[in-house]
């Protein structure tokens, strides 16, 4: 089985390992886990760095010293193991405060307190060295009709996004936004539910080059989306910024599973497309080790998280190098998808008879594209008979 280093930059969120398995309809199953301890056991597990949101770290309402104390202790932790911060991302969802939403909250005093709150953990977040800040707004959204006016609330969030690239270009923080999409949960319908909708968004801020993408594997998939193709659109406008791999079988509840569990198949065509597009940020797991695991089913779990990505890499590296995929992706004809349709331009295209004029439409029509083939072989690869 492959052992995973920090040249794999996995990385995990504190929240994931240390989720103690509190849902809608029971009590938490594990007691809480030290960030510090987190930290020395995906050190040892092979990890390149942890994440956090604000409360994961520093629980709400600490005082200013114990906060200074348990970064100061957070700090030695990474110091002596070598672990990064690439990333970190503000609660802006447990308190009953953002009941309606922080950044597009009805109440104006709400929003200006989530703004706040996450520009304080930016500060945290860049002194810690993290390049990228995930902003995941599971609480903007809605349950009802006229209580949210969407076009305004939009106005808001573009308004929070503007001022907060705003506040980090005036600290000269080398640091990113990344906008998570997700489609329902916990609010009945979120702002921006997919990857579309948030890609849209962007291109409508002050500064969107400062912002891109965090899709998570599961929100996609709760919203019936092929993540591998979503993830493929993030990387054509430039946009992955940083990606969450977890689990999901199919549209239900946000499931959060490790890794490769749930759609196996959408994993794998998912790590050939990181690894061919040549990805290099974070590998990012935002699962949850389900709630019937004691903590060797916690670490079994992060542990798998990683194996599972390096096995489907190994898989997906031998299926494009297999000389009989690469005669069937000749054969699927993926060589003439990549030629341009009109490279000699308009005129020649519209003075082209063989384009239409003269076009046999039946044999084209006629022509086997031969994809079948071309996925059994995926699938042998992935099943380890080839
Ligand atoms: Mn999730």
């Amino acid at each position: 089985m492959p052992t995973p280093t920090p040249a794999d930059k996995f990385t995990f969120g504190l929240w994931t390992v240390g989720w103690q398995g509190r849902d809608p309809f029971g009590d938490a199953t594990r007691p809480a886990l030290d960030p510090v301890e987190t930290v020395h056991r995906l050190a040892e597990l092979g990890a390149h760095g942890v994440t956090f949101h604000d409360d994961d770290l520093i629980p709400f309402g600490s005082s200013d010293a114990e906060r200074d104390a348990i970064v100061k202790r957070f700090r030695t932790a990474l110091d002596a193991t070598g672990l990064k911060v690439p990333m970190a991302t503000t609660n802006l969802f447990t308190h009953p405060v953002f009941k309606d939403g922080a950044f597009t909250a009805n109440d104006r005093d709400v929003r200006r307190y989530a703004l706040r709150k996450t520009i304080r953990n930016i500060d945290l977040a860049a002194e810690l060295g993290a390049t990228t800040y995930v902003a995941w707004g599971g609480r903007e959204g809605a349950e009802h009709g006229a209580a949210k006016d969407v076009r305004v609330a939009l106005d808001r969030l573009k308004e929070a996004f503007d001022l907060l690239g705003e506040y980090v270009e005036e600290q000269g923080y080398d640091l990113r936004f990344a906008i998570e999409p997700k489609p329902n949960e916990p609010r009945g319908d979120i702002l921006l539910p997919t990857v579309g909708h948030a890609l849209a968004f962007i291109g409508s801020l002050e500064r969107p080059e400062r912002v891109g993408l965090n899709p998570e594997v599961g929100h996609e998939q709760m919203a019936g989306l092929n993540f591998a193709h979503g993830i493929a659109q993030a990387l054509w406008h430039g946009k992955l910024f940083h990606i969450d791999l977890n689990g999901q079988s199919g549209i239900k509840y946000d499931q959060d599973l490790r890794f490769g569990a749930g759609d196996l198949r959408s994993a794998f065509w998912l790590v050939d497309l990181l690894e061919s597009a040549g990805y290099d940020g974070p590998r990012h797991f935002d699962f949850k080790p389900p709630r019937t695991e004691d903590f060797e089913g916690v670490w079994a779990s992060a542990a798998a998280c990683m194996s599972n990505y390096l096995m489907l890499r190994e898989k997906a590296l031998a299926f494009r190098a297999d000389p009989a995929v690469q005669e069937a992706l000749r054969a699927s004809r993926l060589d003439e998808l990549a030629r341009p349709t009109a490279g000699d331009g308009l005129a020649a295209l519209l003075a082209d008879r063989g384009a239409f004029e003269e076009f046999d439409v039946d044999a084209a029509a006629a022509r086997g594209m031969a994809f079948e083939q071309l996925d059994q072989l995926a699938m042998e690869h992935l099943l380890g008979v080839r």
